[in-house]
């Protein structure tokens, strides 16, 4: 063998050796980690909305990209985990719309008490006309709300009395979100609306800081409330929609095909949190009870609407009487 041959020989094999660490280096980076966050556990309707919709997005990418689940609030409430969405430290959130409209002022008019009759109408405006364009009104702010998931109709608990009319309401101090429409819209009831992120919210309860809180039955279930509150009343005083919302700097770097998946995969989402909202509706007061709650199931919804009635005044000045009858008439 002449030295010639033998170094064109190992210069073969450096060759490929490199070809093969550049492969596998391109394989790595080729692989983007998104980081979701959602206030509640992963065990729960958001967790599920956010594990089929990473499951879509893998699929749908050849891995290409994958998800970092951070539930419990492990990144902070929900009006911290949109700031660092817009600000692009982190690239998802599964929100409810609570502190939504401090970004998007346009979506408040969703958070308006006794708006929505029940979940069919509730999911038909959020995935018709109305609800797409809300969505659309979020790219504007660096958020790109991928599809509507669904949080739940808002039920009371609270540690002192149960709830069977609005006048029971009255003088509880109860935590709302950070929402001056729900706040406006409780006051009415005669509540005291005192504002805090759901990260402090347990330990509230635990404490006696606030008497109250209100949520849908999979929050309370899965946030374990039962814990630290006796009296649950199902008054569904109103309608509290989610929202998948995506970095606009993610966005802006997926080619056309990416994108089409990250929609289809935040729509099969929207299906998976719905499903488990309709299931934890369906047995969660059974489970509620056995843990110890006093379930007011026959709540007198009139009492609560009369309240609220003059308050329409002023959200139809806010968000206009015809926008609000606009999805009111959604049948
Ligand atoms: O979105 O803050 C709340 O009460 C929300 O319902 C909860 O974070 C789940």
């Amino acid at each position: 063998m002449t030295p010639r041959s033998r170094s064109s020989r190992s210069s073969r094999a450096v060759l490929a050796a490199s070809a093969l660490l550049m492969a596998l280096a391109g394989t790595a980076s080729a692989q983007t980690i998104l980081k979701i966050g959602y206030t509640p556990p992963k065990d729960s309707h958001y967790g599920v909305g956010a594990t089929t919709f990473c499951d879509e997005v893998e699929k749908g990418t050849q891995e290409r990209y994958k998800c970092q689940h951070f539930p419990s609030s492990a990144l902070g409430g929900e009006r911290e985990m949109i700031e660092s969405v817009q600000l692009g430290t982190q690239d998802l959130v599964n929100t409810s719309t609570g502190p939504l409209g401090n970004f998007v002022p346009e979506t408040r008019i969703v958070d308006i008490p006794f708006l929505f009759r029940d979940y069919e109408h509730a999911r038909k405006v959020m995935d018709g006309a109305i609800g797409q364009d809300l969505l659309k009104k979020m790219q504007a702010k660096g958020l790109i709300g991928l599809a509507w998931t669904e949080n739940g109709f808002r039920h009371m608990t609270n540690s002192k009395r149960p709830i069977l009319q609005a006048s029971d309401a009255a003088g509880l101090k109860v935590r709302t979100m950070e929402n001056k429409v729900h706040m406006d819209g409780y006051k009415t009831f005669g509540l005291l609306p005192t504002p805090m992120a759901f990260p402090e919210l347990f330990t509230a309860l635990q404490q006696g800081t606030v008497d109250g809180q209100e949520n849908p039955i999979p929050v309370i279930l899965s946030s374990k409330f039962s814990q630290v509150q006796k009296h649950l009343s199902l008054t569904g005083h109103v309608y509290s929609p989610a929202v998948l919302i995506l970095s606009s700097r993610v966005w802006d770097k997926l080619s056309e095909a990416d994108k089409k998946v990250f929609v289809a995969a935040a729509q099969k989402a929207t299906v998976a949190q719905r499903k488990r909202v309709n299931d934890d509706e369906a047995n969660g007061i059974t489970q509620l009870k056995k843990d110890g709650m006093q379930v007011v199931e026959k709540v007198d919804g009139e009492s609560f609407r009369k309240a609220v009635a003059p308050a329409y005044a002023g959200f139809a000045k806010e968000f206009g009487a015809e926008r609000i009858a606009a999805i009111q008439a959604v049948k």
